[in-house]
């Protein structure tokens, strides 16, 4: 093999084992050629056969270096009828396919010659014969084909020979493709004076290179045009980035590189080979890089290394990339002050004098409560806040509130890093002991009027949140509330309720409450309004015919009282065997009993929220509780449906709620406050709670089973599959199971779609109740910047904002509720991210009617989307609006207006002015009645189509509305109008 420039030459190794000496470089030596045959080159004879032997003789003498060398020649110019023939000896192809002949020779100039007998000839002709095997002495002329003829550029004369100087012709001839085993070459000499210096036989090939730190073997190139496509194999300790290939052409150039493999982590690049990082370097990633010198803090001892390890007492925690520093938890917190306000502290401290290496260090506050001389402390209650929060701190202060008054606390201070759970014998935190001051007591919140008289009222109230020590008494001030509070009375109480005599008939007042300790008097609590009894006998003496009215309605009354008390009870004894409903209502355990309120009761209220479970929610015994299959998930464990058996009740289908194993005490309380929440509730739109599982475990929420699963994906799964009248039946349900609620005076926060059930009869109900979990259980709820979590599309500004929940906010989501059951369950907003709708609908913008939505509808969707909370309107009105409709379904026909808005936009420009003429759905009704046409109708509770007013034309523009059907009147002045106003109509 010919090598080319042996400087050109590397050592390279695919493993252990197989190393080979290649050209390191594609640019210094692309191609080689191998030799098959080189007269020059053999030692010995040659062997070739002469025809007629005495034509062709080989001559043996010495080249310009004094080599040996072979010559051929004949010079028989003297004779005619030459044919004299030189056949080389047999040359196997090897792997060949074309083959290069390099001719050198010399050849006499005829004119130098003075005296020819023969023929001077001044050229020779080049053949060939392609065999599988040696055929020896054998020669046929006829069976060579001839390749060439060969002149000779540079001639020479009687005198060049003279003055010795040999004009040397070289001559190369491409023969291919060879397909046999070998081949004979063959030189025919037809009466010239020639002499064949040397003789040259070779092919090319693409030789063995790496390129890339991939070994491309040693290549044949194709006789034809095309390129051989060759992989290469990667170099030890490197893998393929891109799998590596280049094209062996015909010319046995290395073409068109492409891919590469790189070294593995823990080695680099060195020459064309990939050798392992020294000790004390490390290389943790693949790639082209070097290896790098260990970070700070770290060592290694090995070849090869990944990363480095940490030094004692340093760490790397999970995310710190190799290339960091090894660091270690921050020493404690320094000059801790506390300065106290009553039962506030604000703490204060400054930054550690280590960081331990690291930017991410917080601060976190642990509380605990030390009684006077009884250690060891014990960690301070729920109940205490802090401000902004006690982990994950990031400035050097906190408050800390709500602390007992007059009490021993300490507060441990540490500072923390990315570094200091892996450590935990390390960390240390600075600590601060603080005894709180005497505190007046926080105000009464809870306050309910027990009964009413024309004259008196008794009241009751709960126990202040922190009492902050022994409460002597309360002091209740009330005055009417027309006054102004510029008259007012005082009493004092030292229970928890009273009742004040001496009062106006039908008359409102206004009271506040505030407890009083040794430390003084409470804050006030806000101010309750209550109103005394109508003063239903107050009748003039001398109107003897009002009076015998007033005796016939006293009667009439009397006798409705007796028969309403005879139905009502029956039905309160067949419910009461329905449900455990009475008893619900009552509050144990040294809570205030207030007999016939029917209002929610926080179970945060509870010392003990485990007792709250007790006092709402039946406790089931598991044995009759049969689960047959997963429904669900919920945030705290799976949801199942089975059946219920009840002793001496028919087996019943119902869901359970289950708490998943190893829940902490939190998430147990968490879990069961839904119960607590829904076991106050009993209305046909309220998921029934038919009882809980605490003894035993799982824990389990047993309610009532609702066949069609989730509102959301039902009617994704009944696309269009109902009516009108359908749907609005189901919204009418959620709006009577709101009102409930609203009366009750919870507030749902979390009214969706997706949380509201739907049963075989279609009957929704709402569900999905909780305390601070109901948010962070739904996957729609997303962090605020102030950092709680709300359901943003479904949820009113101002509790966005500022987080007011109120009914008024659940009427806001109702309308969302509203939204998606009228686009069958379509997602409020899209696509859109909750940044822009939140954006979109402080700008004003509210969502489109959906396709085909009644305009009374959107008209009662925009309502509720009010910006001014106190313009929505309430659940009470929304029940009445649909109970209209649901009577009056001709007014259904007429279809919200989504032709008019531009169609590229999702949302309308809801201005205040222009969202609806109608302040209110009756006066919506009310104008849709106004309208003439009782096809359109349905004729339902219409008074005349000749009463077709300006009015109603004016009013439809501005709800947006077009009327299906043949209102063409109506539309013709709607589209007049459009054009006056030159534009889309507003929504
Ligand atoms: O849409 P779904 O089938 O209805 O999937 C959810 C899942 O459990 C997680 O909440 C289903 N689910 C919840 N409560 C009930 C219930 N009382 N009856 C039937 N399915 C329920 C809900």
């Amino acid at each position: 093999m010919s090598t080319g420039s042996e400087e050109h030459l590397a050592r390279v190794c695919l493993d252990a084992d197989s190393c080979f000496f290649v050209f390191f470089s594609f640019f210094f030596n692309p191609f080689s050629t191998v030799n098959l045959l080189d007269s020059k080159a053999s030692q010995g004879e040659l062997g070739w056969i002469s025809y007629p032997a005495h034509g062709w003789e080989e001559i043996s003498g010495v080249d310009e270096h004094y080599t040996p060398i072979h010559t051929f020649q004949v010079c028989n110019i003297m004779e005619y009828n030459q044919n004299n023939w030189l056949r080389t000896s047999w040359i196997p192809r090897k792997s060949a396919q074309k083959i290069y002949v390099e001719l050198k020779f010399t050849l006499r100039d005829c004119n130098s010659i003075p005296l020819v007998l023969g023929t001077c000839k001044e050229t020779f002709n080049l053949h060939y014969l392609e065999t599988d095997e040696d055929q020896g002495a054998l020669f046929r002329e006829h069976q060579f084909s001839k390749i060439d003829t060969i002149a000779a550029d540079e001639s020479f004369t009687q005198m060049d020979l003279g003055d010795r100087i040999l004009k040397l012709n070289t001559e190369v001839r491409e023969v291919g493709p060879i397909t046999r085993k070998g081949f004979y070459l063959a030189f025919q000499d037809l009466g010239a004076c020639v002499a064949l210096v040397s003789v040259r036989v070779y092919f090319k090939k693409c030789p063995l290179m790496v390129r890339n730190l991939a070994i491309f073997p040693d290549t044949v190139p194709m006789d034809s045009q095309s390129l051989v496509e060759v992989q290469g194999s990667c170099v030890n300790n490197s893998k393929e980035e891109d799998p590596p290939k280049m094209y062996c052409s015909t010319e046995g150039e290395w073409l068109v590189p492409i891919g590469k493999c790189l070294c593995n982590t823990g080695y680099e690049e060195r020459g064309y080979s990939c050798q392992a990082c020294r000790p004390g370097f490390y290389k943790s990633s693949s790639g082209s890089m070097k290896c790098s010198k260990c970070p700070p803090n770290s060592h290694t001892y090995q070849e090869g290394s990944v990363r480095c390890t940490c030094d004692n007492n340093y760490f790397r925690s999970e995310g710190d990339p190799a290339s960091m520093a090894c660091t270690r938890p921050p020493s404690a917190p320094r000059n801790v002050i506390s300065v106290i306000n009553e039962t506030s502290v604000i703490l204060d401290w400054s930054w550690p004098s280590d960081t331990g290496g690291r930017k991410d260090v917080t601060f976190s506050v642990v509380c605990k409560r030390c009684g006077l001389g009884r250690p060891p402390c014990e960690p301070c209650r729920g109940s205490v806040r802090f401000l902004p929060r006690p982990t994950g701190l990031s400035n050097t202060t906190v408050t800390v509130t709500d602390l007992l008054a007059h009490t021993n606390y300490t507060f441990e201070i540490e500072a923390l890093n990315g570094v200091s759970a892996l450590a935990p014998s390390h960390r240390q935190f600075a600590a601060v002991t603080i005894t709180t001051n005497q505190a007046a007591p926080s105000p009464v919140t809870v306050i309910r009027k027990d009964k009413t008289s024309r004259n008196s009222v008794s009241l009751s109230w709960l126990e202040p949140e922190r009492p902050n020590g022994i409460i002597l008494d309360y002091e209740v001030k009330y005055y009417e509330k027309q006054e102004q509070e510029t008259s007012y009375t005082i009493l004092r109480s030292k229970g928890t309720n009273v009742t004040l005599s001496g009062l106006k008939p039908d008359t409102s007042y206004l009271l506040q409450i505030r407890a009083r300790t040794a430390a003084g008097y409470g804050t006030s609590s806000r101010k309750f309004e209550f109103e005394t009894s109508p003063d239903s006998f107050s009748i003039s003496s001398e109107n003897s015919q009002v009076m015998l009215i007033a005796v016939c309605s006293a009667v009439g009354i009397i006798f409705l009282t007796v028969v309403v008390y005879i139905l009502v009870s029956r039905f309160c004894g067949q419910s009461k065997s329905k449900h455990p409903g009475e008893k619900r209502l009552n509050f144990g355990n040294g809570h205030l009993r207030l007999p016939g309120v029917r209002t929610y009761v926080d179970p945060h209220t509870y010392e003990d929220p485990s007792q709250a479970v007790h006092e709402f929610a039946r406790e089931l015994d598991a044995s009759g509780i049969a689960i047959d299959k997963v429904v669900g998930a919920g945030e705290f464990g799976e949801v199942c449906s089975g059946r219920l058996k009840l002793p001496s009740k028919k087996e019943i289908c119902v869901a359970i709620k289950t708490l998943k194993v190893g829940y902490t005490e939190e998430q147990r309380r968490d879990f069961l406050s839904e119960a607590s929440i829904m076991g106050q509730f009993d209305h046909p739109n309220i998921i029934r709670l038919e009882g809980v599982v605490t003894r035993s475990k799982p824990v389990m929420i047993v309610t009532e089973y609702m066949e069609n699963g989730s509102l959301d994906s039902f009617l994704r799964k009944h696309d269009a599959q109902f009516t009108v009248i359908q749907l609005v039946g189901m919204l009418r349900g959620i709006a009577s199971g709101m009102k409930y609620l609203s009366d009750m005076g919870y507030v749902h926060r979390d009214l969706a779609a997706r949380n509201i059930l739907v049963n075989s009869n279609l009957v929704c109900k709402v569900s999905d109740f909780g305390l601070s979990r109901v948010l962070e259980d739904d996957p729609e709820a997303a962090y605020t910047t102030r950092g709680g979590k709300i359901p943003i599309r479904w949820t009113a500004p101002e509790a966005i904002a500022y987080r007011k929940f109120t009914s008024a906010s659940d009427v806001w989501s109702y309308g969302i509720v509203l939204w998606e059951v009228m686009s069958y369950g379509e997602r409020p907003y899209w696509e859109m991210s909750n940044q822009d709708v939140i954006k979109a609908v402080d700008e004003g913008y509210r969502l489109p009617p959906p396709m085909d939505c009644p305009a009374a509808l959107y008209q009662l969707m925009l309502d509720s989307w009010q910006k001014e909370r106190n313009n929505r309107p309430k659940f009470t009105d929304i029940v009445s609006f649909l109970d209209k409709l649901i009577r009056n379904p001709g007014s259904l026909k007429v279809i919200a207006n989504t032709a008019s808005r531009p169609s590229n936009l999702l949302l309308e420009r809801s201005g205040t002015s222009d969202v609806t003429t109608f302040r209110s759905m009756g006066g919506w009704l009310d104008s849709v009645r106004t309208l003439p046409c009782r096809d359109a109708f349905g004729g339902v509770g219409y008074s005349s189509c000749d009463t077709l007013p300006k009015t109603s034309a004016e009013e439809f523009k501005k709800v947006g509305v077009t009327i299906a059907g043949p209102q063409k009147i109506v539309s013709s002045i709607r589209t007049l109008e459009a054009h006056a106003k030159n534009g889309p109509v507003p929504v």
